[in-house]
């Protein structure tokens, strides 16, 4: 019917004060309205009272059933102030004290609704009218925003403030539950500026004084949501507004990082600098505790030059200043961080990095050696050549062992100079005395550099060693192999050419020269196969290589300048 809600005008006036609600009329004879609640929502936060301004569907009938009005048919519900004349005097009364989601049939008699008039062509005189009335929505001029925590988390030190950043989930609801719109369906939290005017003035207000983790409803009137005509989809106008909101995240663009939590190894004698190489184990996370990264889940450190923009602004800072062994938790707003565009995390998060020093160094370090223990005589010290017999405990800066030749019960033996340990080690163990002991930091270029050892030492890792020098044995002058501790035989290729054919064959070199050095007349480098430097010997002499030194070798050799020879 082509009918703009006569009912719901202003009706013509009727005292109707002085009647009770309770009363109805038998017979067909009615005084007052007759209410008969066919649905009662569980929770009524509100009824409706004087003053307030509500929206509701309904059916308007006589009492034979026959419709003469719906709101259903205009496909949006009926929004008017209550109590102040605006409706039919019957419908004024029986408004009040509904609930939302409350739905009652509500029977008003002529004198409360159109009277002896009628309504046009559409109501008759004397008409007693029948409503079905679902009340959706109630609000009052006099509401701001409501708030209703529900979760608190157990830690909040900070709160929302005006021109914060922020992200959150939320579900929003019209006051009878249908939801509207909801950041969990879209599966990404809402990212915004508060208090600003970036949203709608409701949420501006009541996402302040939020903490991460809290959960709160805000509830806001249409004044402080989308006012008279809604957004032009889903919600209506006047409608009030209902925001379940979780809060996840919370920076301010003025912030820096923080650092907190922290943990230093009073040991600590060095900070780290930018241009260090630090090595560090980290966990990451989101403000509201969701874990994105961790370098233990890779079982390996995160190893970088810090201070040098090869790492998020943030933890280029974070990790100046650290000790070795320390733990620190570094906070990282976005844009010292991964942005608005996030790189695999949220845009716009803020970064929470429970950090480990494991070591750092710096590529200008040298060996640091710490004589930990002196001898009270020392004839010889250690040098370039010396054949050493040490001890080591070897391990990292984090404490974790690497090895030890105590685990073995025998010593660690090399030759001083000749690269049989990293450079560092070969500094840590010259000068040094038998029984001294020393504690030596080698930084990785001085020791298994960026590549490590496998299942051993990490890329890069600053190595530890404590060291003891059990004994040693001197090594010839630099270059020698051999050397005579007395005067040269003078005929030499006689005394070695046994058999007299004018020829030394190899057993009768490598029996000479074992000979001398057992007789203590000649000495060998310490250190080594004596065969192979025998070997070495011959085959120098050796000149044609066919397998025997002629005297002719023999002589042209020895008028060279050269230390492998006799
Ligand atoms: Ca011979
Ligand atoms: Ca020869």
């Amino acid at each position: 019917i082509p009918v703009r809600s006569p009912p719901l005008r202003p009706a013509p006036q009727h005292s109707s004060q002085d009647q009770c609600i309770t009363s109805s009329g038998g017979g067909g004879l009615m005084y007052d309205i007759f209410i008969e609640k066919t649905f009662v929502p569980e929770q009524c936060v509100r009824a409706v009272k004087d003053g307030d301004y509500v929206r509701y569907h309904y059916n308007g009938m006589f009492p034979d059933g026959k419709k003469f009005d719906s709101s259903y048919d205009r496909s949006s519900t009926y929004n008017v102030f209550v109590g102040k004349k605006q409706l039919i005097a019957g419908m004024d009364k029986a408004l009040v004290g509904m609930c939302v989601n409350q739905r009652s049939l509500v029977k008003i008699p002529p004198h409360l609704a159109y009277g002896k008039k009628g309504y046009g062509e559409i109501i008759p005189a004397d008409s007693i009218l029948h409503f079905d009335v679902l009340l959706l929505d109630v609000w009052n001029p006099e509401d701001g925003v409501q708030i209703n925590t529900y979760h608190t988390p157990s830690n909040c030190s900070r709160k929302v403030e005006v021109s914060d950043y922020i992200r959150y989930h939320y579900n929003g609801t019209l006051l009878d539950g249908t939801l509207f719109d909801s950041s969990h369906t879209r599966m990404r939290t809402y990212d915004t500026y508060v208090g600003i005017g970036w949203l709608i003035a409701g949420m501006d207000q009541g996402l302040l004084g939020m903490c991460v983790g809290e959960r709160r409803i805000i509830t806001m009137p249409p004044s402080l949501g989308y006012g008279e005509n809604g957004d032009g989809s889903d919600i209506p106008g006047q409608a009030s507004l209902v925001f379940d909101v979780v809060l996840l995240d919370l920076h301010n663009t003025k912030d820096g990082i923080t650092v907190t939590n922290q943990i230093i190894p009073e040991s600590c004698t060095r900070k780290s600098v930018a241009g260090d190489f630090v090595r560090y184990h980290y966990n990451g996370s989101l403000l509201d505790g969701t874990f994105f990264d961790s370098s233990y889940s890779r079982n390996r450190t995160y190893d970088t030059y810090v201070g040098r923009g090869y790492v998020i602004a943030g933890m280029d800072e974070g990790l100046i200043g650290v000790c070795v062994g320390e733990r620190r938790t570094v906070t990282i707003p976005p844009h010292l961080g991964y942005g608005e565009e996030g790189t695999g995390i949220p845009g716009s998060a803020v970064l929470v990095f429970d950090v480990h020093i494991i070591d750092f160094h710096n590529p200008s370090d040298t060996t640091e050696v710490i004589v930990t223990h002196k001898t009270e005589e020392c004839v010889k010290q250690t040098k370039k050549g010396d054949f050493v017999k040490y001890h080591y405990n070897a391990s990292l800066m984090d404490g974790s062992s690497i090895d030890s030749t105590y685990n073995y019960g025998k010593t660690y033996n090399i030759v001083l100079g000749a690269n049989q340990v990293v450079p560092g080690m070969e500094e840590g163990l010259m000068d040094m005395c038998v029984g001294e002991k020393r504690h030596l930091v080698i930084p990785p270029h001085l020791g298994y550099g960026e590549r490590g050892v496998t299942n051993e030492v990490p890329g890069s890792a600053v190595l530890v060693f404590d060291i003891e020098l059990v004994d040693m044995e001197e090594g010839l002058p630099e270059g020698y192999m051999f050397i005579w501790n007395d005067d040269v035989a003078t005929d030499l290729f006689t005394e070695m050419d046994k058999d007299k054919n004018e020829e030394v064959e190899p057993s009768e070199f490598t029996d000479y020269i074992m000979q001398q050095v057992n007789e203590g007349k000649g000495r060998l480098a310490p250190g080594f196969d004596p065969y192979r430097i025998i070997d070495n010997m011959f085959s120098n002499q050796d000149r044609d290589g066919d397998g025997k030194i002629t005297e002719a070798e023999f002589r042209l050799k020895a008028d060279e300048v050269s230390h492998d020879e006799l």
